[in-house]
């Protein structure tokens, strides 16, 4: 029915929503995620701006990975994940964008004008997954230091019941070195468990099977204040050409044949001033 679809097996159509879930009191608990104990203390003599429990030249290494997004991407793209990659469709899959935040979502970005989003202005659509990387990050000068991850996150993913089930769209932050090996790092606090609806009735979502997150655990539900996340990065990623990666999925949450956001009701996910730390 969508002209120029070209597979068959997409088949959502547009219908008034079905109300689904959660779409309006989200819970709004602000506060930290999991506290990293990151150790701010000024041990040093004359400690100048940051890293003074790491040598010097592993400061200057987390000085190059710390990023604010307000000049640009900063060398971070989006892109299909792997396991569609190939699909042929009409359809947006990926909804990363830098740029500011608006009306939809957080009413600003963490900080400053820039931020990474999956849709700034407006909400995310249906069967959606997409991964946002950055690029690799050189670590070395900083082999043995115990370093952490932190970035800045607010989250607004559908929830909602079919078939008997809960479903949660969701995102999950992986890391990985070598550009097939992904894992989330341990000791992250995670709300639930990613489950996506890819069929609802006639509505389907295009390459059904094909959602890498289904089942793993990550950020679903909302939490659309921003919020820190910080987390101890494992030693043997500690390295050159670490990669961070944010993933999302979402899968049939209303009945809906457009990619219009419009009719789609949840803000997705919004990123900003992520960098390693001394912990
Ligand atoms: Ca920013």
């Amino acid at each position: 029915m969508m002209g120029g679809m070209g597979v068959a097996r997409m088949r959502l159509l547009w219908l008034p929503a079905l109300a689904v879930g959660c779409a309006g009191g989200f819970p709004g608990d602000a506060g930290g995620g999991l506290d990293g104990s990151v150790d701010s203390s000024d041990g040093g003599s004359g400690g100048d701006d940051g890293g003074e429990d790491v040598s010097p030249a592993c400061a200057a290494a987390l000085a190059e990975v710390a990023f604010d997004f307000e000049a640009g991407p900063a060398g971070w793209t989006h892109d299909l994940m792997p396991e569609i990659a190939g699909t042929d469709v009409d359809w947006r899959f990926d909804d990363w964008e830098h740029g500011t935040a608006s009306d939809v979502g957080p009413a600003a970005c963490h900080a400053g004008t820039g931020c990474w989003a999956t849709r700034l202005d407006n909400n995310y659509i249906a069967c959606q997954r997409a991964y946002l990387a950055s690029p690799p990050l050189d670590l070395a000068p900083c082999a043995g230091e115990e370093l952490a991850l932190t970035f800045f996150h607010a989250y607004d993913f559908w929830t909602g019941e079919w078939d008997e089930q809960t479903w949660f769209d969701g995102g999950l932050v992986e890391l990985g070195t070598d550009g097939e090996t992904w894992a989330a790092p341990p000791g992250l606090d995670l709300p639930g468990t990613i489950a996506i609806l890819p069929d609802k009735g006639i509505y389907e979502c295009i390459e059904p099977d094909g959602f890498y997150l289904h089942g793993r655990p990550g950020y679903v539900g909302s939490n659309p204040g921003w919020e820190e996340v910080q987390v101890a990065l494992p030693p043997e990623l500690v390295t050159a050409g670490l990669v961070i990666r944010f993933a999302y999925s979402s899968g049939v949450s209303i009945e809906s044949s457009t990619q219009n956001p419009d009719n789609f009701s949840h803000a997705g996910w919004y990123i900003d001033d992520l960098a390693v730390i001394p912990r």
